[in-house]
């Protein structure tokens, strides 16, 4: 299925940036902006139905600095005994609600997959202090899926890596409807976000950033 969404001025700059690490394509300003504040008044009003929890961290019990949420069949949880996918919240076991049509959309435009993704994993940067540490995204089946991430609200300093982790690494800017495709020989690097930077953008009502991430979490049937 096609999801169709309104464009506006971004489809005149649909073109990846070299980051230097092959698969992994940097989409500057791949959402425009009337369609990025459409999407964040349909994300506030599944917040208002959902809202989003502080995750702790397995095994330490320690909170994390960042809000999440999940849209799709699957959401991506972070509890005591360790991550896991599942179809409802650890709150009020309620299924997660669907995922946006604009990043069907963008899925659709920027995968090369032939499944659609079973999870957008929502992450608020919602503090000055708030960061997501080193790591990678290895709790899915279908590793040949790239994971695809929007941006919204105030620009971050995103950090990516090698294999291990402590390889080199450098970073790089992720701005409001910025698009990152993480595939082929970079699905499974290193990454993380080292700040955020408070008051860069205006989009999001009181500031702060949201990450969305979409991955395809089983294979699909042959
Ligand atoms: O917030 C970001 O840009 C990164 C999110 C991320 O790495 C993840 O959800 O695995």
């Amino acid at each position: 299925m096609t999801h169709i969404v309104p464009k506006d001025e971004s489809s005149l700059r649909k073109k990846p940036v070299d980051t230097g690490f092959e698969g992994l394509s940097l989409y500057p300003g791949f959402m425009g902006k009337v369609v990025q504040a459409s999407l964040v008044a349909e994300l506030m009003a599944a917040f208002a139905a959902m809202p989003p929890y502080r995750p702790r961290m397995p095994r330490t019990g320690r909170p994390w600095s960042i809000l999440q949420m999940n849209f799709g069949p699957l959401g991506w949880v972070s509890r005591p005994e360790g991550y896991a996918y599942s179809p409802v919240n650890d709150v009020d076991k309620a299924p997660w609600p669907a995922i946006p049509a604009a990043l069907l959309a963008l899925w659709d435009e920027l995968a090369a997959y032939p499944a659609p993704p079973e999870c957008c994993l929502v992450n608020l940067y919602d503090v000055p202090k708030s960061r997501m540490g080193l790591h990678r995204d290895e709790d899915e089946q279908a590793l040949d899926a790239p994971v695809i991430s929007l941006s919204l609200g105030d620009t971050c300093v995103f950090r990516v890596g090698g294999f291990a982790r402590g390889d080199k690494s450098k970073s790089f800017r992720l701005a409001s409807g910025d698009a990152l495709v993480m595939g082929g020989p970079s699905r499974l690097r290193f990454h993380g976000v080292d700040r955020v930077i408070s008051g860069s953008s205006r989009l999001i009502p009181g500031g702060g950033r949201i990450n969305l991430t979409l991955r395809r979490v089983t294979k699909p049937a042959q």
